[in-house]
């Protein structure tokens, strides 16, 4: 049994890609291991968010986290503002790692490229998600392909953290599934599907109306050759789909990839819409009864309990191996 943590962002409502890439990992090893799932929402407000909007995300992830079966008696579900532990390691940890670290960060150098008013925040983000993990004693973190750096960096600072002041910190390792690891915009299949994507038809949201979701597939970018294979450098598109249809349903590439090798790409497009529609709808349907029940607040606060409970006293080992607190 291993100790995991893992956490999304409320930034938007999350994408099929957070589903498939993460979300749909937090609940299959929820069974064998000692789970940790958050809400991260302080990594949100490192962009400018309306603070209802904010609150409302909050709600909607946990619903959906619920919806797609983490389980409360099996894993510790909580929002990570409401554990003041989170910001204070990240401030201890954002005091110990570099600027040139940090200024390599892809994601930092993607979000800050188009942007005239960069926040600090941005920058120091990868020490809070170290901070994130570091608390629990993380052994493994599930994540999409796009976090593997930050894992890699947590790591790192964890280390020298160790070598610096105490050996504290347990060096966690990154959790990667070989498929559904990057899934790509629907259309810029060159491009991750993100939720804060301005074009909405790049993205499925997980809260999506079938018919929505239908004709965002429909009109998703393909290329023009009408061969249904596999080949992400020459068919980003179609193999975006293969992967979106395979993960669905739980069959295999090549078997699809045999099943339409005589169809076009309307039929094929047809059937990963169904497929997408049909996995999505128990979800949607779990969802809906969950975000405005107090159901879903006893199970956030009963989880802030049990992680603050942990997280404190992890903190109170970390303080005093960097030497903060008076002396008595
Ligand atoms: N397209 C993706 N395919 C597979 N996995 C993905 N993840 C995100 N996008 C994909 C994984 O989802 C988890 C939560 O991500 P996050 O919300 O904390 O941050 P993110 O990676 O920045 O996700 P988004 O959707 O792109 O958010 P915005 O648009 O706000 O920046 C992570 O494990 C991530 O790898």
């Amino acid at each position: 049994m291993a100790k995991i943590f893992s956490g999304i962002k409320p930034t938007g409502v999350v994408t099929l890609g957070n589903y498939l890439g993460a979300m749909k990992q937090f609940v299959e090893l929820q069974e064998e291991h000692e789970a940790f799932y958050c809400v991260v929402d302080l990594h949100s407000i490192t962009v400018q968010l309306d603070r209802v909007e904010l609150m409302d995300n909050t709600r909607k992830l946990a619903a959906l986290y619920l919806a797609c079966g983490l389980d409360p008696e099996k894993s510790t579900i909580f929002v990570q503002s409401e554990v003041k532990a989170h910001a204070q390691l990240g401030w201890m940890l954002t005091c110990i790692a570099g600027m040139g670290e940090l200024s390599r960060m892809t994601q930092y150098k993607d979000k800050s490229q188009n942007s005239e008013n960069i926040g600090a925040g941005l920058f120091v983000y990868p020490t809070l998600m170290a901070a994130d993990i570091l608390l629990y004693g993380t052994e493994l973190v599930p994540v999409g392909d796009d976090q593997k750096q930050h894992v890699e960096l947590t790591r790192d600072l964890a280390e020298r953290f160790n070598k610096r002041y105490y050996e504290t910190f347990t060096i966690p390792e990154p959790l990667i599934q070989k498929e559904g690891a990057r899934i790509m915009s629907l259309t810029n299949p060159v491009k991750k599907m993100s939720k804060s994507d301005a074009n909405a038809k790049g993205f499925i949201s997980m809260l999506d109306e079938p018919n929505v979701i239908r004709k965002k597939i429909k009109s998703a970018v393909t290329d023009s050759s009408g061969v249904i294979s596999f080949d992400r450098e020459n068919k980003p598109g179609i193999s975006n789909l293969l992967e979106i249809y395979s993960l669905s349903t739980d069959t295999p590439i090549d078997d699809l990839v045999e099943r339409y090798k005589d169809s076009n790409y309307g039929t094929f497009k047809q059937d990963v819409a169904e497929a997408v529609v049909a996995m999505l709808e128990p979800i949607q349907n779990r969802y809906h009864e969950l975000v405005d029940s107090a159901e879903l607040d006893a199970i956030l606060d009963a989880g802030r309990e049990k992680a603050e409970a942990v997280a404190n006293k992890n903190l109170a080992k970390i303080e005093k191996a960097m030497g903060l607190n008076r002396k008595r």
